[in-house]
């Protein structure tokens, strides 16, 4: 069995919803558990700003699955949730969810790059990650909870 860390977003179609959906059908995976799952966060959204605010979380499982194979079903629940993939970057969306880590592993392939590159740098995937799991370490990148401290904790309200 492997452990994954998720990462899950959406600012379109009551983001609440997709985002508790999302956590059910993660547990149906085949091979799957939910072992984990952190509050729900609400932040202004980055990159492409003229958008709704996003809620974000995250989750751990423990799963069979490997992790070309985890992400594919990732994607499947992305489309169930009516995702649509414009041609603009950073576009609003029904639900993402990242494969944010897979075990200790170290993967860079065309469709799938794992640690996630981006985890360091944004405090809405820092910020449930370290509620569930704050002296995680990632390779390459340090302790979860130490790149928090670095990014700060601005901007970013848990939902209770
Ligand atoms: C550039 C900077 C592009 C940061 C992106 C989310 C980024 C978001 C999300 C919030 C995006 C990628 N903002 N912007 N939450 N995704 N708050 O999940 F994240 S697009
Ligand atoms: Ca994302
Ligand atoms: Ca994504």
């Amino acid at each position: 069995m492997a452990i994954a860390y998720i990462g899950l977003g959406s600012n379109l179609g009551d983001p609440a919803r997709q985002l508790t959906d999302a956590l059910r059908e993660l547990t149906a995976l085949p091979g799957t558990t939910l072992v984990t799952q952190s509050s729900f966060y609400r932040s202004k959204a980055l990159g492409q700003q003229d958008q709704p605010d996003y809620i974000n979380a995250a989750a751990r499982l423990e799963t069979s699955l490997p992790a070309v194979v985890l992400m594919q079903e990732l994607l499947g629940i992305e489309r169930r949730h009516g995702r649509v993939r414009g041609s603009e970057r950073w576009q609003a969306r029904t639900l993402d969810l990242d494969l944010l880590l897979y075990d200790q592993d170290q993967i860079m392939t065309e469709g799938l790059v794992v640690p996630h590159p981006e985890i360091a740098k944004r405090n809405f995937v820092l910020m449930p990650l370290a509620e569930i799991t704050p002296d995680l370490d990632i390779p390459g990148l340090g302790r979860v909870s130490d790149m928090l401290a670095r990014i700060g904790r601005a901007d970013i309200e848990k939902i209770d």
